[in-house]
């Protein structure tokens, strides 16, 4: 039965690693900020709060604050006049009102070696990007917001989490990735610099400040660890789980594309696998304060395959194969390994939509994160603070 094979799985969990739900008590308040070692979770608002509110926003960062999110999430990419502005994607058609703005400033370019056709940060100014509104991409959240919230630049985020954070008594962290970084080094308009000036101008460029910068790729994280002395995340990626519960690497999802482009046949060897090997994580020490793995790398999920075509099977009948679809395989060792090297674990992405969640959860996303908190890891990566908050509360209570 469903429910006794996930509190199996937690149940085995707590006992692995001796952190039994309760076990820690909620008078040690996260004294997460200035160097302190944390004693929960840090619950980072994933591109604002962004199962509420169209993502990357002030609006959708503010929320998240309110909700009480450790560390607000923002995505780094540069405009044409070398701004810093927060969006997923150096493209920008799905995520704002920009074809009906700009219609003809469509155009191909490559990222990370595919053409993409679309609009793109790079070619617009700033100030033609405060002309644009967000919109929300996924269709199964709230739409109302569209067409109303204008693109913050990095500064603007910097200053909002200031203010919050000294009108709530308690800093709001920020934990900008820089994304795709040999594609903007590329096109003339390299981000770390960048970074590192904007912390610098919020006070924020020290050792000590409720700080993080995230990357998927590897060589500007090694040059930040020379010019920031903020901590960094390296961000380990795959294109999916194979129904067996093993990680498929390919596509975008292959490698750090700045291994890719490198011409070095041992770094061309490598996938993103790499980085949770011991090998991997000894590597990752000598320049990061951590990995932001996705979720199966730690808790893989297995599907049924029964036609064999490799694919795993709508399970549940109801016409699309997701999450649901899906049950929860044994926990791996990373977390404790990453931790033998000094490694801090923050696990992307948390999610609250039943279609993504495996069905040992039984649509319960508190289940979920009480599964990852047994497990050990010290950050969560979520689209909805308040229901990582409420579970952190939960869990930690016992
Ligand atoms: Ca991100
Ligand atoms: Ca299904």
């Amino acid at each position: 039965m469903k429910l006794s094979r996930a509190a199996a799985v937690l149940a085995a969990t707590a006992c692995s690693f001796a952190i039994a739900p309760g076990a820690m008590a909620l008078d040690s308040k996260p004294s997460w900020h200035d160097g302190h070692e944390q004693a929960l979770p840090l619950v980072i608002a994933h591109r604002g709060a962004s199962g509420y509110l169209p993502e990357h926003t002030l609006e959708a960062y503010a929320l998240a604050i309110e909700q009480g999110a450790d560390y607000i999430e923002p995505d780094l990419v540069a405009t044409k006049d070398g701004r810093l502005i927060a969006r997923h994607e150096p493209n920008i058609g799905a995520t704002t009102d920009v074809e009906t703005k700009f219609p003809g400033r469509k155009r191909i370019r490559e990222v990370d070696g595919a053409p993409i056709d679309d609009f793109f940060a790079a070619d617009f100014t700033l100030k033609e990007i405060r002309r644009l509104r967000a919109k929300q991409t996924m269709p199964e959240r709230p739409q109302q917001y569209n067409g109303r919230f204008s693109i913050p630049t990095f500064d603007e985020i910097l200053a909002l989490a200031k203010k919050a954070g000294r009108k709530r008594g308690r800093p709001v962290g920020v934990y900008p990735e820089t994304k795709h970084p040999t594609f903007h080094a590329q096109l003339g308009l390299p981000l770390e610099r960048r970074v590192v000036r904007a912390l610098r101008r919020a006070g924020l460029n020290r050792r000590r400040a409720p700080v993080y910068i995230q990357s998927f790729e590897q060589s500007n994280l090694r040059f930040l660890d020379r010019i920031t002395p903020v901590k960094l995340v390296q961000l380990v990626d795959a294109a999916g789980v194979s129904p067996d519960g093993s990680l498929v690497f390919e596509k975008a999802s292959l490698r750090p594309y700045d291994w890719t482009v490198s011409g070095d046949p041992a770094l061309m060897s490598r996938t993103y696998g790499f980085f949770a090997t011991n090998a991997g994580l000894r590597e990752v020490a000598t320049y990061a304060d951590g990995i932001g793995p996705w979720k199966p790398y730690i808790v893989p999920t297995t599907g049924t395959d029964a036609n064999g075509d490799g694919a795993a099977d709508d399970v549940t009948g109801d016409g699309s194969v997701d999450d649901r679809d899906r049950e929860l395989a044994p926990p791996t060792s990373l977390v404790r390994r990453a931790h033998r090297r000094g490694l801090e674990v923050h696990v992307y992405t948390f999610r609250d939509e039943p279609k993504r969640l495996a069905s040992d959860y039984l649509g319960d996303p508190a289940a979920e994160y009480a599964l990852f908190f047994a497990l050990g890891v010290d950050g969560v990566f979520s689209d909805f603070p308040d229901t990582a908050l409420a579970a952190r509360d939960a869990f930690f209570a016992g």
